[in-house]
């Protein structure tokens, strides 16, 4: 055990690079890109590129020791076997899922849209985790590969903040594993949303975890051996 400490709010946690995950919440061109799922739902998209660069400062940090890092893919099957048809019908989009737009089929699997952006690509080796809900626990493999891992903690980021990013914290919370936001290295549509989402995790003595930013986390893992 070489336990590490990450400056957090509200208050620094220590965890054991051995035993932690760095989990990138859907940084998926559907999202921030035009044209895709994000765009169709009446958003602006140019929000969330600023959590672009925090989340490769993070992901660099985790490759220079060997954390677990897992990167996930909201999206359906092409068939939308597994999208439920409230999820389809819901709102006014543009284009519902699987309909065809610029970067192929909204929200499907295999399609351009549902890729990784190209600046935050998975590295060989790394686990790319497709779910088709907003928790990353849900209808997924997720928890048998952490079990596996032995990891306790999740450092968690992407988009969008009160959406996937939250959805998976508290399904990992009440799964007791500890959950670290990396506040801005994750984004939403709703600048308002993410601030008070963040808030959200840490209020009541960190109700649901802790925040804290990309580079308090290199920092911290500058101290651990690879
Ligand atoms: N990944 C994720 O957050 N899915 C969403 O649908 N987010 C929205 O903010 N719409």
């Amino acid at each position: 055990m070489h336990q590490q400490t990450l400056a957090a709010e509200p208050h620094p946690i220590t965890f054991d690079p051995a035993a932690t995950a760095l989990i990138v919440i859907d940084m998926q061109r559907d999202f921030l890109e035009p044209g895709g799922f994000g765009e169709t739902l009446g958003n602006d998209v140019s929000l969330l590129q600023a959590a672009v660069e925090p989340c490769s400062i993070a992901l660099a940090a985790a490759r220079r020791t060997g954390m677990l890092v897992i990167h996930t893919r909201e999206g359906h099957r092409p068939d939308l076997s597994d999208a439920p048809p409230a999820k389809v019908a819901r709102g006014a989009p543009s284009k519902r899922i699987g309909d065809l737009g610029p970067m192929g089929r909204i929200l499907v699997r295999g399609e351009p849209g549902h890729d990784i952006i190209d600046a935050l690509a998975p590295a060989p080796g790394e686990i790319v985790l497709d779910k088709p809900g907003k928790g990353a626990f849900h209808q997924t493999d997720l928890a048998q590969i952490l079990a596996n891992r032995g990891i306790d903690t999740l450092i968690v980021c992407g988009v969008t903040t009160e959406v996937c990013v939250h959805t998976t914290v508290r399904e990992g919370n009440d799964r007791g594993y500890r959950c670290v936001v990396l506040g801005d290295a994750c984004a939403s549509y709703f600048p308002h949303f993410h601030r008070v989402g963040l808030e959200m995790i840490k209020a009541q003595g960190g109700i649901f975890g802790w925040v804290s930013d990309a580079n308090a986390f290199a920092a911290a893992l500058s101290k651990a051996v690879a």
